[in-house]
């Protein structure tokens, strides 16, 4: 479904339930990364791009004063969000991204008008491309409308973060909410996630595309693991005695092996190697290097899987696929994508080859694995947007 579609849907959803038609529509895309994996809590690089799946919200001022409706126009449930009072944690489970920007907002004082919302999404659910982060940005996209004061998007990226970290539990750095509040159509962000300064990396040869290729084994990053790896890197700098894994280098890494555990060595060892890939992969980029910037993707799977462990057997077949079929058959480099555990794997591959490309793969993953994958090619999208307003 195109954008322009969507927007109708949910708009014919939200006259449907509330009787009459929005006065806002708003949508925030999903995100594919193409490299720079678990970099961005250690100060690092990384290469997003926004990708043509959304969350998307219609709204207008509701009737019933103190509160929020929302309908999930794709699973027909509705979630009441009381907002005269400081809003906290609450049921259902997928309303804590919307409450906790909202709450975000009260923080800075803002006064947000009761609301009627219909919401939908294309972004896969615990598929690794940032379904939160687009709920999250949406959300603050629609009030920024509503009440018609804008934050500025850095602003209004860190705020759906914190959204994240206070209301869903997760200690995420700042790539997905970055991403789907600043994503620039035909282009990947390259974002240092230290000085927070972003620039726009072409991504609009026609003659290339960018697979996404779904395990649809769901990952989920509040079970401790994230948060066990990015504990594990703070370890790693305190014994180098740098602010973050930024500041090292694989000459200062060595010397300090003996002083920390074999694991906490390896996940430093991904993490410095991952931030230089990450910059050497927009050089490669810019160039029109598809090969050289495959090469890069292969490296940073083979360093998630081996040393910072966070990919799994499906993202591990998805690459091993892409591997046989190779630059012959017009796939540069692939790699798992996102915070890991399941979700999804991006290749770099020759448009003309896409069709053929997706069936093998299919087939493959099919053979290996008994799942059936998803596989969609996207360009790059433009960040959020206000469809009416
Ligand atoms: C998840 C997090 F939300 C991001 O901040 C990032 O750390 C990513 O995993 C791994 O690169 O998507």
């Amino acid at each position: 479904m195109t954008l322009t579609e969507l927007a109708a849907h949910v708009a014919a959803e939200f006259q449907k339930k509330y009787g009459r038609p929005p006065r806002w529509i708003v949508a925030a895309p999903g995100r594919v990364n193409v490299i720079g994996e678990h970099t961005d809590y250690n100060d690092g690089f990384v290469l997003p791009m926004a990708i043509e799946r959304y969350a998307i919200m219609a709204a207008d001022v509701s009737a019933v004063p103190g509160k929020i409706s929302i309908h999930d126009t794709q699973f027909a449930e509705t979630a009441t969000i009381d907002i005269s009072a400081p809003v906290a944690k609450g049921t259902p489970k997928w309303s804590n991204y919307i409450r906790g920007v909202i709450a975000g907002f009260q923080n800075r004082g803002v006064k947000i008008p009761a609301l009627d919302v219909a919401m939908n999404s294309t972004v896969p659910i615990g598929g690794g491309l940032s379904s939160s982060a687009a709920l999250e940005v949406c959300t603050a996209t629609l009030v920024e409308t509503a009440t018609g004061k804008a934050i500025d998007p850095v602003e209004k990226a860190l705020l759906a973060q914190t959204a994240e970290h206070e209301f869903a539990g997760v200690p995420c750095g700042i790539m997905d909410q970055f991403i789907s509040a600043l994503g620039r159509e035909g282009s990947l962000l390259l974002l240092d996630c230290r000085s927070r300064k972003t620039e726009l990396v072409p991504m609009d040869d026609p003659s290339v595309a960018l697979l996404i290729v779904n395990t649809n084994v769901k990952h989920e990053l509040s079970g401790g693991e994230y948060a066990a790896r990015r504990a594990e890197c703070e370890a790693a700098a305190k014994i180098l005695g740098v602010a973050s894994l930024r500041d090292a280098n694989f000459e200062m890494l060595e010397p300090a092996k003996n002083k920390m555990s074999e694991v906490v060595y390896r996940r430093a060892w991904h993490v410095i190697g991952e931030i230089a890939r990450t910059v050497d992969a927009a050089k490669n980029i810019r160039a029109s290097d598809w090969i050289g910037a495959g090469k890069l993707m292969y490296a940073s799977h083979n360093s998630l899987r081996d040393d910072y462990e966070v990919s799994c057997d499906e993202l591990d077949a998805v690459v091993e696929i892409a591997e046989s079929i190779g630059n012959k058959g017009g796939i540069y480099g692939c790699r798992m994508t996102g915070g890991g555990f399941g979700g999804c794997a991006v290749a770099l591959v020759k448009t003309e080859n896409v069709e053929d490309i997706t069936k093998k793969i299919a087939a493959d993953y099919k053979t290996k694995t008994g799942i059936e994958a998803t596989i969609f090619v996207s360009r790059p999208a433009a960040g959020a947007t206000v469809i009416k307003g």
